[in-house]
């Protein structure tokens, strides 16, 4: 199959990267994206989210005339669909409306040859949704069905697996799922894959490939809930979680992750849930790993409270506002959350620290007991210090200008 034209639906911390690498390389990308300010961002050449090396490419691309912009599906020899998967209702039923809605806008322009590819992270059946579809807009073309039979249309779930803030080298180094609907859709899927990824590309069908992506999130989820849940039987205890993780993973066949204020992102505190909404009776580990996780922000609001007791007035000093260590990004963040959540109590003086933010966002803003605040100003005034994110400028803190204050270290870097 010929890939001179590939257009990629949904321009965001997946499409916009992946986008970009299949462009480097001498493909001819159209972008769409429904919102107008990003594709008129990116064809300016500049980028509208945050991710190392990404500014670069995109410049580059652009400017060669591989990588466009638009809000509208244009022929191509392949889609690419990378849009949000969210949760609708309260019991975390995952919201497929983006991407049938993208599907059936794509639909209109689809043609015999071409080869479809849902790239966005799905529960079990969502491949299959899309096939389905498709088919129902088109009834002139036929579509994958049984294995072994030819269809005018391939299709395939190629389920993404790159760590944001290493996105550009994990997109080409890691290995690629490729889960078509059938054998030959598969072949074709991988053959595309292969203009850019030096990982390997191992075969399956799209439904293990589905279930392989939200296995690896649950696994990682189900693991620091272990590390969540030692930390506060460690506190009960009196013993350093720390030294104890780290005295065990001295066992040959043990590797346990780290504790931390909580568990944020846009993956793993989202994509268990997929599993548990699908199998709420039978995922019964994955299911409690992701009530633990998201109590943990609850605990450290408890420690925080029992420190501050006997202070009136306290002050408050949060290290870290970001989901994990050395980013900006907010998203899901617990950090994030346990700041807003200490500042409801007007009583609270909050100083919020961030390194790699420029100024409070959104939710802490106009609070008047928010104060966005440098390292060293907040650890001069405060009562209190919280370290919710492991940034590497909080690894650094001198003993001295903590020693006196009571410090809630959700992250293990005070020594
Ligand atoms: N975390 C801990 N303890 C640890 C490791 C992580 O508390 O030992 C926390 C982090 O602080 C953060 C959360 O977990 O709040 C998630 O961070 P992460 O670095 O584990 O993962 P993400 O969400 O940035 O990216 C994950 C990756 N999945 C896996 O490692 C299995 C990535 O490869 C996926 O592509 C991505 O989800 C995704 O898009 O699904």
């Amino acid at each position: 199959m010929e890939f001179n034209r590939v257009c990629m639906i949904g321009l965001g911390y997946i499409g916009l990267p992946t986008a970009a690498v299949l462009a480097s390389r001498k493909v001819h990308v159209i972008g769409v994206d429904i919102n107008q300010k990003a594709v008129d961002t990116i064809n300016r050449g500049e980028i509208h989210i945050v991710e190392p090396e990404l500014d670069i490419l995109v410049q580059a691309t652009v400017k060669e005339g591989y990588l466009r912009a638009t809000t509208a599906p244009e022929k191509a020899d392949v889609f690419i669909m990378a849009v949000p998967t969210p949760f609708k209702g309260d019991n975390h039923e995952p919201n497929l409306d983006y991407i049938e809605s993208a599907t059936r806008s794509l639909a209109t322009v689809l043609e015999k040859g071409n080869l479809v590819i849902l790239e966005s992270t799905s529960p079990v059946g969502a491949t299959e949704k899309m096939a389905k579809w498709l088919a129902e807009e088109r009834p002139d073309l036929t579509f994958p069905q049984q294995v072994g039979e030819e269809s005018d249309i391939r299709i395939a779930h190629c389920p993404e697996r790159v760590l944001p803030g290493h996105v550009i080298r994990e997109l080409v180094e890691n290995d690629r799922i490729i889960g078509g609907m059938t054998p030959q859709c598969t072949e074709v899927a991988t053959e595309l894959y292969k203009i850019f990824v030096k990982g390997d590309c191992i075969a399956t069908n799209s439904r293990t490939a589905e279930m392989s992506k939200l296995t690896e999130n649950a696994s990682r989820d189900v693991s620091i809930a272990f590390a969540n849940e030692l930390s506060i039987l460690c506190d009960k205890m009196g013993i350093d979680v720390w030294e104890l993780i780290s005295l065990a993973n001295r066992h040959p066949r043990v590797n346990i992750l780290q504790p931390a204020c909580g568990v944020g992102g846009h993956c793993i505190a989202v994509d268990p849930w997929f599993i548990v909404n699908a199998f709420p009776n039978e995922a019964q580990l994955m299911k409690t790993a992701r009530e633990i996780n998201d109590g943990k922000p609850l605990f450290v609001i408890s420690k925080v409270k029992e420190a501050i007791k006997a202070i009136k007035n306290p002050k408050i000093a949060c290290l870290g506002l970001a989901f994990k260590p050395d980013i900006d990004d907010l998203r899901e963040s617990p950090a994030l959350e346990i700041t807003k959540m200490l500042s409801d109590n007007t009583n609270f003086n909050i100083l919020a620290v961030e390194p790699n933010i420029k100024e409070l966002p959104e939710v802490l803003k106009n609070r008047k007991n928010v104060e966005f605040s440098t390292l060293d100003d907040a650890l001069d005034v405060a009562d209190v210090v919280v370290v919710l994110v492991k940034h590497k400028e909080f690894i650094s803190i001198e003993t001295d200008k903590i020693s006196k204050k009571t410090v809630i270290d959700t992250t293990g870097v005070v020594k």
